[in-house]
């Protein structure tokens, strides 16, 4: 059977990156998950528009041929949902009941956020860029109809990676992640790559919308006291792709293999323990380590004993690390503590794992990732130079 995203709601769709078959840096398009509050919106391609307003000099609407003739910029980056991994809390959380992949990685293209902000001229007062999806509905504890919207600070606004995105793997957008036009900030949780954009607006003030208020809130400690605040850059996390929870291994060599992000900053290393923690060994990095970018990471198990044992993953980003325990200030949201996985070595098996070679590794990343979708995608030049991202 053709592998598929894994559908956690149907209507709207909310479905899962299947990441438990993960071989590609590039996650398919049509693998990568999707995460929509309401219905995705019918949008008359012919008659679309932009409208950039408020706090500018020039107000005014772009067409599609106007938007798309300005200079185009390409980042590869990965987007995890903030609520992933929820339904590990032991404490359980409100919201969608997301396992491990509310998270890919691919290739973003689009124009800056910048280019067009610039065009109209920023006034002076100007704090946040508000930008408005196509999409309405209402939530329990909202019930009058509104449209999907997000405040972003000024200063990401303008960042030339913070993208108008229209192509994703070098494909149109599909319409579940937000045809023809969406917002893509990279190293952010998903939700501030709003979809479907209808209208930007430039605000002197912090947008108080419902999800920047209500929802994607976190509790911070300050020397006041614990605040409220938005769910920003992804925090440091790793997570284990196989062996899975449960598996039976053979006594030898063991590969655990996985990934590790970051958010806005490089994975400087991952480590494993087969000790629940108690001890931990490093992990090898496989291809690229970038910001925004997920990194690969393998490590041979040795294995002389049968028995059950718990495999653990972290990843550190300079002097950050993954912690071990979930954070109850962060409610149902960056979840990004360790998750023990339980294995057990059979002593009648074997196992014989060898290092991954990297050129073999490449060659079936980018079969995969061309297997899966439509157009071929050249993520070995990225992948082998380290240039352009
Ligand atoms: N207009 C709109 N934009 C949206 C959303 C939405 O429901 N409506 N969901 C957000 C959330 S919470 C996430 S995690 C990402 C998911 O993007 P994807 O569905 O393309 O993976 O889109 C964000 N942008
Ligand atoms: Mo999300």
């Amino acid at each position: 059977m053709p592998e598929q995203r894994k559908v956690i709601t149907q209507a709207p769709e909310n479905s899962e990156t299947p990441l438990e078959s993960l071989r590609s840096w590039v996650t398919p398009n049509r693998l990568f998950f999707v995460r929509n509050h309401f219905d995705v919106p019918a949008i008359d391609a012919a008659d679309w528009s932009l409208a950039i307003e408020g706090c500018v000099a020039r107000p005014r609407r772009w067409s599609w041929e106007e938007l798309t003739a300005l200079p185009e910029r390409t980042v590869f980056a990965t987007v995890e949902c903030a609520g992933n991994g929820r339904s590990f809390l032991r404490r359980r959380a409100p919201g969608v009941q997301w396992g491990a992949g509310a998270i890919g990685h691919a290739e973003w293209t689009g124009v800056p956020v910048r280019a067009v902000l610039e065009h109209s001229g920023i006034e002076p007062g100007a704090r946040e860029v508000l930008f408005e999806g196509w999409d309405r509905g209402s939530e329990s504890d909202h019930p009058e109809l509104m449209n999907f919207a997000r405040g972003l600070p000024l200063e990401k606004a303008l960042h030339p990676d913070t993208l108008l995105a229209y192509r994703m793997n070098g494909e149109v957008l599909e319409p579940s992640h937000g045809f023809p036009l969406r917002l893509f900030v990279p190293g952010w949780y998903g939700v501030a790559s709003v979809k479907w954009l209808k209208r930007i607006e430039v605000l002197d003030r912090t947008f108080r919308g419902y999800f920047q208020t209500k929802k994607y809130t976190i509790e911070r400690a300050t020397d006041q006291g614990p605040q409220t605040r938005v769910v920003g850059p992804m925090a440091v996390k790793s997570e284990i792709v196989r062996p899975q929870e449960g598996a039976v291994l053979g006594l030898g060599t063991n590969r655990v293999f996985g990934v590790a992000w970051a958010g806005e900053e490089v994975v400087t290393a991952v480590e494993v323990s087969t000790d629940g923690g108690d001890s931990w060994n490093p992990a090898q990095l496989l291809g690229l380590q970038t910001p925004y970018s997920w990194t690969l990471w393998e490590y041979l198990w040795e294995t002389a004993d049968p028995g059950s044992y718990t495999l653990v993953s972290r990843s550190l980003a300079g002097s950050k690390v993954q912690p071990a325990e979930p954070d109850p200030l962060l409610g149902g949201y960056m979840i990004h503590f360790s998750r023990p996985r339980q294995v057990r070595i059979e002593g009648t098996r074997h196992a014989r794992a060898e290092l991954a070679d990297l050129d073999t590794l490449l060659y079936d990343m980018n079969a995969y990732a061309e297997l899966n979708s439509r157009l071929p995608l050249d993520v070995e030049m990225e992948f082998a130079g380290g240039e352009g991202i």
